[in-house]
Parts: structure tokens; C-alpha cells; sequence
């Protein structure tokens, strides 16, 4: 044990010097407890502190279709739970609450859908091209799409809207996992649509998920491989098990595991964004997540409109907990505070440039 937490000094203060974290190093870090957990958290936080500043991006949250073709093991929205809101949000309606967020004070709004077979079966996308165009256009912020695996074309399209990002996750690089979160769905057109999006000048969103059978060799594993991309954007969120899934009887997992990944992700991918997301654990998850070198707040979903979270769909949203008005605060607490429209474009221009704002 004090063996361990030694290897994890060193390795912190390797990463710290800007040496190179190995696979079988970042198992070490994955594995930390007590001390050394404490450790890495702090080596994250001067990480993030060196290259951002007291600076926290908040983004906002518009799951605008729940319906979905897919039958992700771990997703509340899977296409034969009939325990899911179904919604589909008119572009009038998402227009009108991206502007809200907007006013609010988020940085970045993320237009999230199932594979919706209304909008993956029409060909050429033109109403979700068309959602997107009125978002940029009429929102005044940044926009990242999550709409699933598109065909190349399409992930042009959401660059010629106007479009930043790109979000597909993973869940896993080890092929036999992923079969068995995504199951049907193919763990090699999914890393395509990443490599596609790129190539159609869009920044990308890489992530995975915790809490599910995964092991830590697993975590490290696709830490390595999102390093390799190099993806701008890096997440990891704890599994939050779903009624009327078959992982419903899963026993849910704590947080230990992706506050310590987030913390590796930090250490092995200085420059990457990486949110702590409102979507495990509501607010009251916040502090920890930001304290593991998170930079980002993710989930911000406005209160009222009928709008669900993906993991937790209900958890703080119509208390209005879900807001860039709860979160500040935690902010402040901590020493941080939320980047402004202007230095979150500042970042974005450097990063589709390939190089980096200094903080
Ligand atoms: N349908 C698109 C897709 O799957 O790429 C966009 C939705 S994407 C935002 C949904 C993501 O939320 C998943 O990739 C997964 O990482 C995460 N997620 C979904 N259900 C979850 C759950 N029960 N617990 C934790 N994370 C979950
Ligand atoms: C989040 N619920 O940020 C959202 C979602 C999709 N790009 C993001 C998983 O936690
Ligand atoms: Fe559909 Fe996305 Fe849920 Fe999978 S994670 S079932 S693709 S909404």
C-alpha cells in the first residue's frame, strides 16, 4: 500500500514534468486509494491550474429527440423501454430554449437525440441539418451536436452549419465490453464517425463509462487511445443504472472510479477538456468531480420546458438545480470560475487551429 502510493507520487510528479504516462502507469493512478487517491487529485488540479487558469466552461443541455432504433444495455432510451419519456422538440421549441440557456450564461450549447429513425432515415439529414443551422444561427453560442453515429456527409453538414463538436462516446476501446454495452452496433464504424468528424473540421468528444464491468485495465486502455487521438474533448461518466433495462439490477457503482479516471484523464491529457457532468450525481456530485481536475460543467438543462437528462433524466432538473445559477456558486467555492463566450471562442479558435491558448 505505501509501495503504491509512492509509485503514485512519482508518477504525478512525472506527468507534472510533462514525462509520459505508460499504460501500465496509468493502471497504477486508476488504482489509487486514501492518500494516494488524494494525491493525484492534487497533481490533477495544478494540471488543470497550469493550463486553464481558475477557468470552468459551462455548457448547456438540449436532448431534443428521446426517441431512439438502439438497444444500449445501459440506456434508459433504448428502442424497447417503454418506461422513457418519448419526446421529439419541434425546432420552434429548441430554438427558443437554446436561447434561454443562452441568456442564462452557458458557453456552449450541446443538441443531444437518440438515433431517432425519424431523423437517421431520412437520407440527407435535412431536418437535423436544419435544426442545427437555426440553433447557430438564432443561439450566438458555440454548438456541439450529439446525434449518434451520421454518415460523413452529414458530419460536413454540421461543420457547414456552423456546428464546433462532434460528441460520440465509446463507452469502451475494449471491443468485447463494447459488444455488450452497444450491442448490434458496430465498435468500428463508431470510431470512424470520430476520425470522419475530424476530417470535416469539426473539434471531437470522446468518453466512456464506469461502473460497468469494466476493469481498470479497461479505464487505461482507453485512456491510451483517446490520448492517441488526442480528442478534444475527453469524458468518463459512472453507469446509472435504468429501469426497465436489462441492467436495471445492477448495483449502482460510487464515484471513485471516474473521479480518479477524470483525475488520469487530467494528468495524461493536460490540454483536453474534460467536464464533470451534471447527469451522474445532480449538483451535490459537482465539487468532487471539479476537485478530480474536471474543467467543464456539462448538463446544464433549463428548468420547466419538459426537458430530460440522459442518465439521470429527472434528477434536479425541475427544481431548477440543473442551472448555471446552482452551479456558480460551487465555482466559487472552490478557488474557479466560469469562462466567458469570448474565452470559450478564444480556446475553440486555437483548438481548431491545432494549437493551444496559452491560460
Ligand atoms: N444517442 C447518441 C449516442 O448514444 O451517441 C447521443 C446520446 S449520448 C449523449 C448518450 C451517452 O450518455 C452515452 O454515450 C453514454 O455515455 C451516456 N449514458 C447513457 N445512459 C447512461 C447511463 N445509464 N449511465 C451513465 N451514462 C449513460
Ligand atoms: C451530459 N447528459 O453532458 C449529457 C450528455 C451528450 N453530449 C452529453 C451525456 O452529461
Ligand atoms: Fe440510443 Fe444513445 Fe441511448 Fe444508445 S445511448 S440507446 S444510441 S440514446
Amino acid at each position: 500500500m505505501i509501495h503504491a502510493a509512492n509509485d503514485v507520487r512519482d508518477l504525478c510528479r512525472r506527468a507534472l514534468a510533462g514525462g509520459l504516462l505508460e499504460e501500465a502507469d496509468l493502471v497504477t493512478l486508476l488504482s489509487a486509494r486514501g492518500d494516494a487517491a488524494e494525491v493525484l487529485f492534487a497533481a490533477a488540479r495544478e494540471v488543470r491550474a497550469r493550463r486553464f487558469g481558475a477557468v470552468v466552461f459551462l455548457y448547456g443541455f438540449v436532448y431534443f429527440s428521446t426517441y431512439c432504433r438502439n438497444e444500449c444495455a445501459f440506456c434508459f432510451y433504448r428502442v424497447d423501454n417503454d418506461e422513457s419519456p418519448r419526446y421529439r422538440k419541434s425546432l420552434d421549441e429548441v430554438v427558443s430554449i437554446c436561447r434561454d440557456l443562452a441568456g442564462s450564461g452557458v458557453v456552449l450549447l450541446d443538441l443531444t437525440m437518440g438515433e431517432d429513425p425519424v431523423i437517421h432515415d431520412d437520407p440527407g439529414y435535412a431536418g437535423l441539418l436544419e435544426l442545427v443551422a437555426a440553433v447557430c444561427d438564432g443561439g450566438g453560442l458555440p454548438v456541439m451536436v450529439s446525434p449518434g453515429v451520421v454518415p460523413d456527409e452529414v458530419l460536413a453538414g454540421l461543420r457547414a452549419c456552423g456546428a464546433d463538436w462532434y460528441a460520440l462516446y465509446q463507452e469502451t476501446h475494449s471491443p468485447e465490453l463494447y459488444e455488450r454495452l452497444r450491442t448490434g452496433q458496430s465498435f468500428a464504424a463508431r470510431i470512424a464517425a470520430r476520425r470522419a468528424a475530424r476530417r470535416a473540421g469539426l473539434l471531437v468528444e470522446d468518453g466512456i463509462l464506469t461502473g460497468i464491468g469494466d476493469t481498470e485495465a479497461d479505464r487505461a486502455r482507453s485512456i491510451a487511445a483517446m490520448r492517441e487521438a488526442a480528442w478534444e474533448q475527453v469524458r468518463v461518466m459512472t453507469f446509472v443504472p435504468q429501469v426497465g433495462t436489462p441492467l436495471a439490477d445492477v448495483r449502482p457503482a460510487a464515484d471513485e472510479a471516474e473521479l480518479l479516471a477524470i483525475a488520469a484523464m487530467r494528468l495524461a491529457m493536460p490540454r483536453s477538456l474534460i467536464p464533470a457532468s451534471l447527469d451522474v450525481d445532480g449538483i451535490r456530485g459537482l465539487e468532487r468531480r471539479l476537485n478530480a481536475g474536471a474543467n467543464v460543467v456539462t448538463s446544464i438543462v433549463p428548468p420547466i420546458v419538459g426537458l430530460a437528462g440522459v442518465s439521470q433524466a429527472e434528477l434536479d432538473i425541475d427544481e431548477g438545480r440543473r442551472t448555471v445559477a446552482e452551479v456558480l456558486p460551487h465555482l466559487a467555492r472552490l478557488g474557479l470560475r466560469s469562462g466567458t463566450v469570448t474565452e470559450y471562442r478564444a480556446w475553440l479558435a486555437a483548438a481548431h487551429e491545432g494549437v493551444e491558448v496559452p491560460a
